[in-house]
């Protein structure tokens, strides 16, 4: 059965936990703006939070399994409908000008250009998911309703946070929600929304989404996206001192978009293209779909091993993933003898094919740009990091009875996911990778960069006894050295503990 997004009756009485918490004065502020800029109270309010990725980085488009977790910072929508042929686009941080964009007489989906750079794209891939749902799930429908909107953010932008899944989940939920739909399964949600950042070519995976949508307090998530989306909320074991997840952000903003070419859809097109080499080599042929048309990781997986075996026991599972994951990481080491990468030419000979050939099959979706495609490096990080999560996992479930050898056991498994993003993935960055050096050694029992990395979060795993320690560490060595005018607000916004939140939400007005 799918879970149903919760739709809480009145705006007047929105959920305690904000009332009661550093939100409500947030929630009145906007209110007061929408009336203020629309003239009259919202009718619906839709939220979304970001997410930090405990470990599983860069796997989530090959399929494998990953570990985050929804955060307290969320994106928040105001929403009200208008009897104009419009979206009318406000934002609560008012660098962030006013947009409006009108909606296609006819019914057509909405353009989006993503060489425009604009915040109101985000809310357009939201709103065509959403649109393209309505047209498809329901026969009658025939125009997509004109909006009033406010936004307002408190998740960091291009910081690793998924400020952009947040902000589409919501949209998203807000299109539907203004057209009538009262109630969607968190798993279509989530299915909407994974596609969604294509539409301004970046070629991700499903664990932002999936975070956002399915966040749970006090719970970190199991995602897995094969045979089918499944995310399992679980909680972290009693310990003493208590278990703490700090993210440091290092202020080195990352923007994705601008640099997909090089950084993060050149890396989708390198695994799909090793899968594809991979699959060649060993005779199997791939049959699921990567996002850019190819096979993925995952797939050559389990077309090496013929079928998918989701049917075990849970520890079956997990000990039947590990021994395939490692055997996969053999296989990579054997076929990729070009450490340090392929041509063109090179990888096109690999799968004896010409280059205009290859160029046709990986490289026409979306533009990259590199010299050496790093086939095996990418391919052995995502084996081995997805064997990571699953060795993670099975810390949490079973952790040993002593903490210290837990915590311990669990840093190492974060300390080689960091070094092999730096040194395999080349996602990391010189700040990055202080950051974590810092962190390392004043208490933190493991430091890696979170999300898609070259700049951005990191997060390190510490207890309530060293958070502290930690804490005053990377203000002196890091913040103050390398930004001496960084005021304690931008600390306190940069140094945060986090704490697994809720997901995606609705509030209806009455
Ligand atoms: P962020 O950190 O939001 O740029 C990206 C992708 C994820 C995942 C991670 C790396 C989006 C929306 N998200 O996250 O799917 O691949 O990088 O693990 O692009
Ligand atoms: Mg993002």
């Amino acid at each position: 059965m799918a879970t149903e997004i919760d739709l809480v009756p009145e705006v007047s009485s929105l959920p305690e936990i904000y009332l009661t918490s550093d939100h409500a004065p947030r929630y009145r502020k906007l209110f007061k703006m929408f009336k203020e800029s629309y003239g009259e109270y919202p009718d619906f309010v839709t939220r979304s939070p970001g997410r930090v990725n405990l470990i599983g980085e860069h796997i989530d488009y090959c399929y494998f399994s990953v570990l985050p977790m929804a955060i307290e910072g969320d994106i928040v929508i105001l929403v009200s409908k208008n009897d104009s042929r419009k979206i009318n686009l406000l934002n609560g941080d008012t660098k962030f000008k006013q947009e409006s964009f009108a909606l296609p007489a006819d019914g057509a989906l909405v353009s989006i250009d993503p060489t425009v750079t604009t915040w109101a794209n985000y809310f357009k891939c939201g709103y065509l998911v959403a649109h393209q749902y309505l047209s498809e799930s329901r026969p009658s429908f025939k125009l997509p309703a004109g909006m009033d909107v406010l936004v307002d953010g408190t998740v960091p932008a291009a910081a690793g946070l998924s400020s952009s899944a947040a902000f589409i989940c919501a949209a998203a939920l807000a299109t539907l929600r203004a057209n009538g739909i009262t109630s969607v399964s968190k798993e279509q949600l989530t299915t909407l929304a994974i596609v969604s950042e294509r539409h301004l070519g970046v070629f991700s995976g499903g664990m932002d989404q999936s975070a956002s949508v399915f966040g749970k307090r006090d719970h970190a998530l199991y995602v897995q996206f094969q045979p089918q989306l499944k995310c399992t909320p679980f909680k972290f074991p009693d310990t003493e001192p208590q278990l703490t997840f700090l993210v440091a952000n290092s202020l080195v903003t990352a923007n994705k978009h601008e640099t997909a070419p090089v950084n993060y859809n050149l890396r989708v097109v390198e695994v799909s293209i090793a899968a594809e080499i991979l699959a060649h080599k060993y005779s199997v042929s791939i049959v699921q779909d990567s996002g850019i048309g190819t096979g993925t990781l995952r797939g050559f997986m389990e077309a090496y091993y013929k079928e998918y075996e989701g049917a075990l026991p849970w520890d079956g599972e997990v000990l039947e993933g590990t021994i395939r994951l490692k055997q996969m990481a053999k296989l990579v080491r054997t076929v990729f003898s070009q450490m340090d990468g392929y041509t063109a030419a090179e990888a096109a000979e690999e799968l004896h094919i010409t280059v205009d050939q290859l160029q046709e099959r990986f490289l026409s979706k979306t533009p990259v740009r590199f010299e050496k495609l790093k086939l095996y490096s990418r391919a052995l990080h995502v084996y081995e990091e997805s064997l990571r999560v699953l060795q993670y996992l099975t810390l949490l479930l079973h952790p040993p009875v002593d903490s210290v050898s837990l915590f311990h056991d669990l840093g190492q498994l974060m300390n080689k996911s960091h070094d092999s993003l730096r040194a395999l993935y080349n996602c990391s960055c010189k700040e990055l990778d202080e950051i974590c050096e810092i962190a390392r050694s004043s208490g933190s029992y493991g430091s890696r960069v979170t999300g898609a990395g070259f700049g951005g979060c990191s997060v390190h795993l510490v207890t309530s006894q060293t958070v502290q320690d930690v804490k005053k560490a990377l203000i002196e060595r890091y913040y103050r050295v390398r930004f001496p005018d960084i005021t304690d607000a931008a600390l306190e916004d940069a140094l945060v503990i986090s704490k697994p939140g809720i997901g995606s939400l609705v509030y209806t007005g009455g």
